[in-house]
């Protein structure tokens, strides 16, 4: 059985794996609106995935005996900036959601909240990933700059997201 605090943490985090699908999926239809199909096609994967990650804690919340509560998720950024704004948004965006894990994790050690631990080691290293991947696009794009045909052969590259 989860704790009080605990339940109420998860189903916080819910929200925020929730709101982060829909803020990826908003950077996609600016991507799409943008003609720059390989990035929206990123940013749609990058949606899918923190669906999972959301479900990933409504199975967790319901196998340890929680009720999950829904809670309202805001309306993300509709207009977007340049790529690299982006995903500086992105990861500033994933570095918050770090800073949530860790506050689960820590709620988990304080609580001998054994299971949560393992349940959230994962997340932890998902995290490590979802860090890099962003730092490493963002990288790229402080490189390139405004040269547009860079932007564009980038846009070819992380389209190919999932294929290999
Ligand atoms: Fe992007 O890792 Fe979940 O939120």
């Amino acid at each position: 059985m989860l704790s009080k605090n605990m339940l109420a943490e998860m189903n916080e985090q819910i929200k925020h794996e929730l709101f982060s699908s829909y803020l990826y999926l908003s950077m996609s239809a600016h991507f799409e609106a943008n003609n720059l199909p390989g990035f929206a096609r990123w940013m749609r994967l990058q949606s899918q995935e923190e669906l999972e990650h959301a479900l990933k804690f409504f199975d967790y919340v319901n196998d340890r005996g929680g009720k999950v509560v829904l809670q309202a998720i805001a309306q993300p950024q509709v207009e977007f900036g340049t790529a690299e704004t982006i995903f500086e948004q992105v990861l500033e965006h994933e570095q918050f959601i770090t800073g949530r894990i860790n506050t689960l994790y820590a709620l988990a050690v304080k609580e001998a909240d054994f299971a949560s631990q393992v349940f959230l080691n994962w997340f932890v290293n998902e995290q490590v990933e979802e860090e890099k991947n962003a730092t490493g696009i963002l990288e790229t794009l402080k490189m390139i700059g405004d040269r547009s045909t860079a932007i564009y052969q980038l846009d070819r590259h992380v389209g190919k997201r999932g294929e290999d």
